[in-house]
């Protein structure tokens, strides 16, 4: 899977460039292509943005410097452009998997007070926010992006362990324990020492659901319950009262 960024700031990206996603770089699962916005001004001073028509505060990107970086990516046919802002539609675990399905994305990140209407009416096919709060740019929501659907991505990971995880059947995880077996003075669930998976497995789906319950009752609306569920709910809820 490709990802093409335009950003004005390329260097914020270094930090996903090593960490887990830089693995899946060198193994070819994943490609993060860098495209500084600023490299296609035209202007002496590297000029990339101007005051609003209409008057106001700020600076709007202007939309030629955006249309050159875009037209600068030479494959881009068959790619998906999206743009991060706080005006898209959310960015959901339901979305990440879409997307992991796709070859070729091009992101991109805005500033100041935004990019030129013009440009963003010619490129961009999808609006995607990260959550209802402001940033000062889409380099965060882009990279937010990028690590949540690499998980997707077949030999990102590794252990092919993605479909286990929290919100793959709904539900929020069960509680990990390592080494130590005893930890100020608090003792690990026994049942997990006793090695019978059975056993464990039961163990873990309760928990999940217990965690869920307390943490993110909202969720349980959407997920496939079985009986033995239901029933672990209903013992759950009583506890409580
Ligand atoms: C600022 C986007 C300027 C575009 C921003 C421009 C955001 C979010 C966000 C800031 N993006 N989810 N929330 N972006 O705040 O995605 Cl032009």
């Amino acid at each position: 899977m490709k990802f093409d960024v335009l950003s004005l700031f390329p260097e914020m990206f270094e930090p996903i460039k090593t960490s887990i996603i830089g693995r899946a770089e060198k193994k070819k699962a994943i490609e993060i292509n860098l495209i500084n916005i600023r490299d296609f001004s035209k202007d002496k001073h590297k000029k990339v943005d101007d005051t609003p028509y209409g008057g106001g505060a700020g600076m709007v990107l202007r939309p030629d410097v955006v249309y050159d970086a875009y037209n600068s990516i030479l494959d881009k046919e068959n790619a998906k452009v999206i743009f991060l802002s706080p005006q898209g539609t959310r960015l959901t675990h339901k979305k990440v998997v879409e997307l992991s399905k796709a070859k070729h994305l091009i992101l991109l990140c805005g500033h100041y007070e935004g990019i030129d209407q013009r440009v963003l009416d010619k490129i961009v096919d999808e609006e995607i926010s990260i959550g209802d709060y402001v940033l000062t740019g889409g380099e965060l929501p882009a990279m937010v992006l990028i690590d949540s659907v690499s998980r997707f991505v077949g030999g990102v990971l590794g252990n092919g362990s993605n479909e286990e995880e929290s919100f793959a059947d709904g539900l929020l995880e069960y509680p990990q324990y390592t080494r130590p077996d005893e930890f100020l003075g608090r003792q690990v669930p026994e049942i997990l020492i006793t090695g019978d998976h059975a056993k464990i497995n039961k163990w873990r789906r309760k928990e999940s659901l217990r965690n869920t319950f307390l943490k993110r009752p909202d969720l349980l609306n959407n997920v496939n319950l079985s009986k033995e569920d239901r029933d672990t709910l209903e013992n759950l809820k009583n506890e409580c009262q």
